[in-house]
């Protein structure tokens, strides 16, 4: 069937979480539902908020721009908008409109009857940036430990958070996000080009079947995974990327304050080396 008479075919009422009928329609392509309102709303707040912040601030270079959490003194109560109310609103905002994005794809996952692996990997995306401007600043007392939302200045955070623990590359669950992210990039690697192939060969020659993919990989390194298979490959390891990315910043500071490689003397102290 072609997609564009398949798309007419599924564009059927229900499958809605919340709102029954009433914004269950689409506007060219995008499905609306409920969620798609909420989207927008959190969205448009969200950027025009950004603008008023970049208005408010000292340059409209796009890459300067920045808007900061509120001081450390504020700890965990409202702040003035200029003094980091806004980046509180907008954060808001941000965790409104992912987690609605999230269920959009969850309602559009029940209208055609498939599996919610999409809303659910987004949600590990959410969680990472959940951890870094939700979790990490409540367990540290202030809503200052939150990113800068601005180009340069979340760089900044970053190097100037890593630096705070010496070396950041010695914190474990960082080696396993880094990894992880690695090793995704690799799987990524090897699948596209093993798909392409066996199903976009040379001019004049055949499309291969999936026994010649899993041939392939049992020719090389004695095992395949199988065509199903690699996708759950990808799925858990892009999820593991993600959830230790989580792990290594919540650890920093509320379950760890010294520099990271001393969290290895644990190694030196090991009884065998006495
Ligand atoms: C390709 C899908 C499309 C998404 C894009 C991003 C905006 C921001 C906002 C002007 C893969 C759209 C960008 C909406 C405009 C304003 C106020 C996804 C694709 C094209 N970062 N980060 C970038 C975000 C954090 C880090 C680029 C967001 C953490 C480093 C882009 C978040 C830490 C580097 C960007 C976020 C961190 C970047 C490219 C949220 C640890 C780079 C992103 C909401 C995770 C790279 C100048 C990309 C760069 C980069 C966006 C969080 C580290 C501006 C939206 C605090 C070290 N980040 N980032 O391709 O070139 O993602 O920076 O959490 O080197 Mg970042
Ligand atoms: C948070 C993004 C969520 C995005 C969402 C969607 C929109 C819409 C609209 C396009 C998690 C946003 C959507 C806005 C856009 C349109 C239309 C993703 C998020 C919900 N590090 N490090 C990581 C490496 C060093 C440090 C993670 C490598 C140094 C700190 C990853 C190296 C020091 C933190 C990682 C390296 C240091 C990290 C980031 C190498 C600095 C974090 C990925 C080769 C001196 C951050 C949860 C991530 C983290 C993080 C990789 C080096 C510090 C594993 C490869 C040694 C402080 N680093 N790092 O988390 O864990 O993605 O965040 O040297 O906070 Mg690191
Ligand atoms: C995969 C795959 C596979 C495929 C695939 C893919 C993975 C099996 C079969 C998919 C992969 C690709 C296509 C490859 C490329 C993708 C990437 C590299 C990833 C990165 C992607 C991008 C950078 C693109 C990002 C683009 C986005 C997010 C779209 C932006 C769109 C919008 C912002 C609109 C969203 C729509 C919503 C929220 C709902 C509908 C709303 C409207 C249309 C607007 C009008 C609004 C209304 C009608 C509602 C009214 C609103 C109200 C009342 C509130 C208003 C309030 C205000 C304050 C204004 O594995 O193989 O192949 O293809």
């Amino acid at each position: 069937m072609a997609l564009l008479s398949f798309e007419r075919k599924y564009r059927v009422r229900g499958g809605t979480f919340i709102g029954g009928d009433l914004f269950d329609f689409w506007v060219g392509p995008f499905y609306v539902g409920f969620f798609g309102v909420t989207t927008i709303f959190f969205a448009a707040l969200g950027t025009a908020l950004i603008f008023y912040g970049a208005a408010i601030g000292p340059t409209w270079n796009p890459w300067l721009i920045s808007i900061a959490p509120p001081d450390i003194k504020y700890g965990l109560a409202f702040a003035p908008l200029r003094e980091g109310g806004l980046w509180q609103i907008i954060t808001i905002c941000a965790v409104g409109a992912f987690v609605s994005w999230a269920l959009r794809e969850a309602e559009i996952c029940r209208k055609l009857g498939m599996g919610y692996h999409v809303p659910v990997a987004f949600g590990f995306a959410i969680f990472a940036y959940v951890s870094l401007v939700v979790i990490r600043p409540m367990l540290l007392g202030a809503w200052g430990f939150g990113f800068p939302y601005g180009i340069f200045s979340h760089l900044d955070w970053v190097s100037n958070t890593g630096y705070q623990y010496l070396h950041f590359h010695y914190n474990p669950a960082h080696m396993l996000a880094v990894s992880f992210f690695f090793t995704t990039a690799l799987a990524l690697g090897l699948h596209g080009s093993l798909v392409l192939s066996a199903v976009n060969p040379a001019k004049g020659t055949d499309v291969k079947s999936p026994e010649y993919e899993d041939t392939f990989f049992r020719d090389l390194i004695g095992y395949s995974v199988g065509t199903l298979g690699i996708h759950r490959v990808g799925l858990l390891l892009a999820l593991n990327a993600t959830f230790w990315s989580a792990v290594c910043i919540i650890i920093s500071g509320p379950f760890w304050s010294r520099g990271w490689p001393e969290w290895w003397t644990w190694w030196l102290n090991l009884p065998i080396w006495r």
